[in-house]
Order: structure tokens, then sequence, then C-alpha cells
């Protein structure tokens, strides 16, 4: 009989929790960035062996919600946490325990699911340091084993994915074994491209960008052609989205178009664009039609 089941992330922004999924699954299903706020769905990163089916969802990091998207967010993590087999709750070493995380370990309390800590970025501290923080991860007083990991280098994960893939109750599998996510290609797709405006923008502007897409033509078999258009909020974020003269949204595009490539296996001609839509935020139709739920 084999083993699968579901192990839901939590914990505050940009503790690495998209890292460590990618880590675990061995390619790129969420996108990553040093901003806070990266992750707005959830995510299923699978990752599959003879006998045992780890199913990871990558959240968002939990926070107070400010606006629709983040309420939604929110709200998605407990629905997720409370449906799962075990809860995976990651910290980030370099920044000690907090108060956010002492908030997140008392949410952990409520459903009734085992807790599994991860303490990461441990390759950005020495050795005492690394021993400091698993005291005060342990004096949280919520987990069943605390794991000290790296998801950059991959230094710990593989002890933290045997250990999870023992706490999977008996079943079939849930996706076939090859498959690495439930993610549609298309916003896979727009994600990545999200990722490349993230990477290069700073304060409001990454929270204010979304991306969606709007063709893609994979009609010819040496070229696949996508078009899409880049949210911003404001005209001023737009025109730092496109640039003096074009040059950011062409240093976007050329950087997207490579990842896009990688992903699909094939030449990508891409077109970007940019629009504003006022307050989309705030506006759950759009957040309906985004998938974001
Ligand atoms: N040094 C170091 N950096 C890491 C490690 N894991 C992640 N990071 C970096 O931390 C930042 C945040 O990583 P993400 O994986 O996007 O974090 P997240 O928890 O998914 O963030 P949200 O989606 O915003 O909740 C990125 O710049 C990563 O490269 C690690 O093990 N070591
Ligand atoms: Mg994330």
């Amino acid at each position: 009989m084999t083993r699968a089941g579901f192990v839901a992330l939590a914990g505050r922004p940009n503790v690495g929790k998209s890292t460590l999924v990618n880590a675990i699954v061995g390619r790129k299903v969420a996108i990553v960035s040093d901003k806070p706020q990266t992750t707005r769905r959830a995510i299923r990163g699978v990752a599959t062996t003879k006998d045992s089916q780890l199913v990871l969802v990558d959240l968002p990091g939990v926070q107070r919600p400010l606006d629709a998207l983040t309420e939604r967010m929110q709200r998605r993590v407990e629905r997720e946490l409370a449906e799962s087999d075990a809860a995976l709750f990651v910290l980030n070493a370099e920044e000690g325990v907090g108060p956010g995380d002492r908030w997140i370990a008392e949410a952990l309390r409520g459903p009734d699911v085992p807790v599994i800590l991860a303490v990461n970025k441990t390759d950005r501290l020495n050795r005492p340091e690394v021993a400091r923080i698993l005291q005060e991860a342990a004096d949280l007083d919520i987990a069943d084993e605390i794991f000290p990991i790296s998801a950059r280098n991959g230094g710990g994960v593989p002890a933290l994915v045997d250990h999870l893939a023992g706490l999977l109750p008996e079943s079939p599998f849930y996706f076939p074994p090859e498959e690495r996510s439930d993610q549609p290609l298309e916003v896979l797709l727009a994600e990545l491209i999200r990722e490349q405006a993230l990477r290069r923008t700073f304060q409001e502007v990454p929270h204010a960008v979304e991306v969606v897409l709007e063709e893609y033509d994979d009609a010819r078999e040496d070229l696949v052609v996508i078009r899409a258009l880049i949210w911003a909020e404001t005209e001023s974020q737009k025109g730092i989205l496109i640039g003096k003269g074009g040059r950011m949204i062409r240093t976007i595009g050329t950087a997207a178009r490579k990842e896009l490539e990688r992903e699909l296996g094939r030449r990508v001609h891409l077109e970007l664009s940019v629009r504003v839509r006022r307050g989309w935020r705030a506006d759950e139709r759009a957040l309906d039609r985004l998938g974001i739920e």
C-alpha cells in the first residue's frame, strides 16, 4: 500500500516557503522573490517516490489582512490548514522567533493536525546561532519535530522530507506520479512573468502588479506566441513598469521570455503591455476572475 497526503506550509511572508516547495518538488512550481507577499494562490507541489506521494500546499504568508486580496489569502490559509494531514511551520532563522511567529503558533494549536517546524535560511548563520534559534523554536512548544534547513542549498531538506512522508496516511496517490503541480499552465506562465517584474520593482509596485495571459498560441511548431498584460494600480506605477523609453518593460520581457522558454522547452515570442486597473486588489470580481479564492 502506498502513502499519500497533504502538508500545508504556514509561516510569515518571505520566510522561504515557496523556495522550500520548489526544492522538495525538484522544479519551480511557485515563484519566489525577496519581497513579502509573493504567493497569492494556494499551489500544490507534488513529490512522488515509488511508495509515497507528498503533496505540499504552498500558501501565502500569514499576516494581518489589509484588503480583499489579503483577506482572501488569509481565509485560504485557514481552510487549507484544517484540511491537511500535517502543517509545516517555516521560520526564518536569520530573523529569529518574533510576535508574528508566536501568533501563527497559537493559530496552529486550533486544528487537529500534527505540526512540524522547519527553521529555514540556516545557511546565513553559524552553528551557535543556529543552536540558539532551534532553542527559541522549541520554546514555542508547538511542534513534534524541528528541522534546521536551507531551502536555498538543500541542507537538511532530505531528513525533513523523510519525516513528512512518514506522517502520511496509507492512501492511493492523488496525482499521476509525473505531475508536479496542480497549477494550470497559463497561471504558471503568468506567474513566471510576474516573478521577473517583482525582481525589478520596489515599495508598493510589486504588491500592485498582477499578470494575465491574453494569448497563448502554439500553432507553430518552432515558436510559441504569448501575449500578456501586466496590471498596475496607478499611472505612476505603470510609468515605472514601462521605464524610460520602455527600458524596464524590455528588461522584464527579455528575462521572462528566457524563463518561459526554459519551462516550455521551445522558443517563445513574448509581447508584454502594461494597463492600469485601479483598485484591483479590493475588487472581489477581479479576484474571482484571477482565480484567487
Ligand atoms: N539565504 C537563504 N535565502 C533563502 C532561503 N530560502 C529562501 N530564501 C530567500 O528568501 C526570499 C523569500 O523566499 P520565498 O520562497 O519567496 O518566501 P515565501 O515564504 O514563499 O514568501 P511569501 O510567498 O511572500 O509568503 C527569497 O529571496 C529567497 O531566495 C534559504 O534557505 N537561504
Ligand atoms: Mg511564497
